[in-house]
């Protein structure tokens, strides 16, 4: 595997799906494969969310009204947003993210950001990256996806722009002033409408006209967001990949192909699930305020047990501690104890993810997270989670 030399600069890719909810739907029903699909509203007012690359060589495209669609495209599929299915292959693209790094940003279902600058030392160079994630998930789910490759947000967004449908773009830091220079004012985030308008009449038109601006001029335009915009129209761009938290509790639960009976064995599955389930807190920045186990009794009959952490935490052993002492009381009450499922889950802190709070607590993790990343949950078990049953 290549090693690539370690970087000063950032390493951030942009993915977004081609086509997605068209795509999915193509992929779900193979007759649908090479003809025009448009999902959307399908009502007389209804406008267009997505069409497949079919469809938008008749014109078709998002937000056109479905009845100007239908006039384009006679012979298009027209079907209706089915977004739990969205939803679910959404999951499995953003968990495929989260195998190059817990760094990632989504924008929406089917679009992300990811800063992979501290994956290439093992993971090899960004381009290796996003090649390697297109292949992983048009393994998982079936789909193509563009990915741009560049230093910072700015430029990855628009690599994947260029790369559309189906293609790897980088874009390199020399290239992106000539790249921006030909583009609308309006392309740069920090350039809504108001500002469009302003610039433009000032005949700023062009992110070339906002590079060859002269400072003072652009000073009266925008005061102090003058410089930053300047900078961005350079390609510039230093906004951090920030993680969201999307989730108000994170868990995981599996269901035993033959009932558990032993405290032991059932222990050590309970620290199996708790290393996993602590991947995905870490991966929120955020701590367990609230440790639930949910135990399921042979045939169907569900317990939940919970405790308040006091203080919150992400530290594995802690929240075992605690999940051990919730399963062995509850053990101890049943007349004959068995488990058919069991889960833990963890409720969020509110607010704001905490990095400082347990950046101390980040560090070894992370190491284990990467082994995780790449090997699966197998790689990593504490001796716990091995012991035999008996
Ligand atoms: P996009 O990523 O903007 O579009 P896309 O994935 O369909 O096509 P491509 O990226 O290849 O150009 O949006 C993702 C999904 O969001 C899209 O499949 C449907 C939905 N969407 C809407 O519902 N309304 C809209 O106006 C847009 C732009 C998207
Ligand atoms: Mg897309």
């Amino acid at each position: 595997m290549a090693v690539s030399p370690p970087s000063a600069e950032r390493a951030i890719l942009h993915v977004d799906m081609d086509a997605f909810y068209a795509a999915v739907e193509q992929h779900d029903n193979p007759a649908l494969r090479g003809r025009p699909v448009i999902v959307g509203g399908t009502g007389r007012r209804g406008v267009v969310a997505t069409a497949s690359y079919e469809a938008r060589a008749f014109g078709v495209g998002s937000a056109l009204p479905t009845a100007i669609a239908r006039q384009r495209c006679p012979d298009g599929v027209y079907l209706a947003p089915r977004m739990a299915r969205y939803a679910q292959v959404s999951a499995q693209i953003f968990e495929v993210f989260r195998s190059f790094t817990p760094q990632v940003e989504g924008l929406s279902l089917d679009e992300a950001f990811l800063d992979v600058s501290a994956s290439r030392r093992l993971l090899g160079t960004p381009m290796a990256m996003a090649a390697a994630l297109k292949e992983q998930i048009r393994h998982r789910t079936g789909l193509a996806c563009t990915v741009g490759v560049a230093a910072n947000k700015l430029l990855a967004k628009l690599a994947s722009g260029l790369g559309k449908p189906d293609g790897i773009m980088q874009i390199s830091p020399e290239e992106a002033v000539e790249l921006l220079a030909g583009l609308p004012v309006d392309k740069l985030w920090m350039v809504g409408e108001k500002t469009a308008t302003r610039l433009q009449t000032a005949g700023i038109h062009r992110i070339g006209d906002l590079q060859r601006a002269v400072p003072a001029l652009l000073s009266r335009i925008l005061g102090n967001r003058a410089e930053p915009l300047r900078r961005l129209a350079m390609g510039i761009d230093e906004r951090p990949v920030v993680v969201n938290r999307e989730e108000k509790s994170i868990g995981a639960e599996e269901t035993f192909d033959r009932d558990i009976d032993s405290l032991d064995a059932a222990l050590a599955m309970l620290m199996r699930l708790t290393e996993r389930a602590v991947v995905r807190l870490r991966d929120s920045n955020h701590l367990a305020a609230v440790v639930q186990l949910k135990l399921r009794q042979p045939p169907f009959v569900t317990h939940t047990r919970q405790r308040q952490m006091r203080p919150p935490s992400a530290e594995t052993g802690t929240l075992y501690a605690c999940g051990r002492e919730l399963l062995e009381q509850w053990w101890q009450a049943q007349n004959e104890p068995a488990l058919r499922l069991l889960g833990v889950s963890f409720e969020l802190t509110e607010g704001q993810p905490q990095d400082d709070l347990f950046s101390a607590q980040r560090k070894p993790s992370g190491v284990e997270d990467q082994i995780r990343a790449r090997f699966g949950d197998r790689g990593l078990v504490r001796a716990r989670g091995l012991a035999k049953d008996s």
